[in-house]
């Protein structure tokens, strides 16, 4: 596989634009929307799978479909805690996570359903928070401070670095599927 293939192996809907810094109101609305409607296509995606398919990956090496669908449910936990920090608290430290180590913990062996329905309800409540934010776009301003990278970055980004990463994980199981490594 040459290198460009792996890159759209791996990013099969490109990568995030991290260093892009204005957000209009319709691009924060449409990136909620993306948030809202993860769950739906998810179960699309996982409709009736068999556990060969629960343990294909989208290139060697890779995270399998299962591993994908708790991962979704960890980072989206953590995305959501990080939501209510900044909105009641002032330029919070949030704590990250190794989600490397967490992919080996036995709990990614378990059946994928369980972390679909976490999605399921975490991502309507996240969701409906995050619309509510945006009648107020002052709060999208707010910021957390992340330790890792020593920088601050705001809700409106926290918005598009999720609508991505989900479209992202989500792009990766589709193509684990088709292809089914
Ligand atoms: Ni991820």
């Amino acid at each position: 596989m040459t290198d460009k293939e792996l890159e759209a192996r791996r990013y099969p809907i490109g990568r995030f634009e991290a260093d892009r810094q204005e957000w209009p109101l319709e691009a924060l609305l449409e990136n909620v929307l993306r948030i809202q409607a993860l769950p739906a296509t998810l179960s699309k995606l996982l409709s009736g799978l068999e556990e060969a398919q629960l343990n294909a990956r989208y290139r060697e090496g890779s995270w399998t479909v299962r591993e994908l669908v708790h991962h979704l449910a960890d980072a989206h936990m953590n995305a959501f805690i990080r939501t209510k920090l900044l909105l009641t608290e002032t330029q919070p430290t949030i704590k990250p996570y190794d989600e490397n180590a967490w992919v080996l913990g036995k709990d990614y062996g378990f059946p994928h359903e369980a972390s679909f329905m976490v999605l399921l309800g975490l991502h309507q409540r996240w969701s409906l928070l995050l619309l509510e934010c945006l009648k107020e776009p002052a709060l999208t301003a707010r910021s957390f401070f992340h330790p890792e990278h020593n920088r601050s970055f705001t809700l409106a980004w926290l918005i598009a670095q999720y609508a991505w990463h989900g479209d992202h994980h989500l792009a990766q199981i589709q193509v684990a599927l088709d292809l089914g490594v």
